[in-house]
């Protein structure tokens, strides 16, 4: 018997960690999550790309098993791109209210950003680089894997859905004219940024696996 892969999700955050599991248990991983005690990783790249590797790696080096990373985040046009890679850290500079969680005080930033500004110019995208990295001690380590997928659509007057994360109840998918948190859970990873970088990362590992 072929002893599946075990894999770690280099992530905090839970909403990713249900969005990516169960799609990388059925390729055959044995998916593990980031130790509750494993110590904060400095996001210190400018790039998607940059943070995700920087993620992956520690895990990797750290605990010696493969790691997926995924560093995301949303561009909305009319403030030039922001938050982009300080998605995560957008509203640190904004007025906590009790009982809020990060996500919300994001979302009402963006909000307060946006506002007065019509609908045709709300225009927005997520973006996410994965990575697949092996610990550098592995001989005849496979090569890391490098992806990203993009997720067009503009962002709503209020939010709205309960489903997914972040900035999910803002996010218009034009498809189906819902916000990402009113789509389901299949719904989102057939048409999001992380999907579609899942989808390229497990492209890749078949074709490795067809190759041998
Ligand atoms: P890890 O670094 O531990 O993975 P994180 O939440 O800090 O967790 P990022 O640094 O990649 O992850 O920040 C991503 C930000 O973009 C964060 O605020 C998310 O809520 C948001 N984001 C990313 N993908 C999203 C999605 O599919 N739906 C809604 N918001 C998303």
């Amino acid at each position: 018997m072929i002893r599946p892969q075990t894999l770690i999700l280099a992530t905090r955050n839970q909403g990713k960690v249900s969005e990516l599991r169960e799609p990388l248990a059925r390729f055959g991983f044995d998916v593990r999550s980031l130790p509750e005690d494993f110590p904060e990783v400095a996001e210190t790249g400018s790039t998607f790309e940059e943070n995700a590797l920087i993620k992956a790696r520690a895990v990797a080096e750290a605990l010696l098993v493969p790691a997926v990373a995924d560093d995301s985040g949303i561009e909305v046009d009319a403030l030039d791109g922001a938050p982009g890679v300080y998605s995560a850290r957008y509203s640190r500079d904004w007025p906590e209210v009790e009982g809020e969680s990060t996500d919300e005080r994001n979302n009402r930033k963006l909000l307060a950003e946006l506002e007065g500004v019509p609908a045709e110019r709300r225009t927005a995208r997520f973006r996410c680089c994965m990575v697949l990295v092996y610990p550098s001690s592995w001989r005849d380590r496979p090569e890391d894997i490098v992806v990203s997928g993009a997720w067009e659509g503009s962002i709503a007057q209020r939010p709205s859905g309960g489903n997914g994360f972040g900035y999910d109840p803002l996010f218009i998918d034009p498809a189906s004219g819902r916000t990402g948190a009113e789509l389901s859970r299949e719904e989102k990873m057939a048409r999001s940024h992380r999907g579609k970088a899942l989808k390229k990362l497990l492209e890749e590992l078949e074709r490795r696996t067809n190759a041998r």
